[in-house]
């Protein structure tokens, strides 16, 4: 009897714990509003965390061009483009291509140092855009 109520118990405080952990995930519009806060930014041995944020900035591709065509993000955060265009496109980024995007596919990208990183599309060379990692 006392084992049932125990197993209750805990079984709540399971089910309370998930209920908390799923509630607390940021929506992805709010990581992006968070983005742009210009935050002091801590010298490199002082920073206890290696990994500042989860989540990933995103750019998509319409109407051939990429939406937005400037993004800013902290260094060791990731880009992630999607191609929403049924026209393939090929990003040319940092002396590399990607294979080519086909409509609804993506590419990630994570930045590891700071810089403007510009790049293009190889298949548009008048489609051009920017990631500035701070
Ligand atoms: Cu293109």
């Amino acid at each position: 009897m006392k084992h049932k109520i125990l197993l209750i118990l805990i079984l709540v405080s399971v089910f309370s714990t998930i209920g908390c952990t799923y509630t607390n995930i940021p929506e992805p519009t709010e990581i992006a509003t968070e983005m742009p806060t210009a935050t002091p930014t801590p010298s490199p041995t002082a920073t206890p965390h290696p990994t500042p944020k989860d989540g990933l900035t995103e750019v998509f591709i319409q109407g051939n061009a990429f939406v937005p065509e400037t993004v800013t993000v902290s260094v060791k955060d990731a880009v992630k483009w999607t191609n929403m265009d049924s026209t393939t496109h090929k990003i040319k980024i940092m002396g590399m291509v990607t294979d080519d995007l086909g409509q609804g596919d993506s590419f990630i990208l994570a930045f590891y140092q700071k810089g403007t990183y510009e790049y293009s599309c190889k298949y548009h060379p008048d489609m051009k855009g920017t990631v500035i990692v701070q």
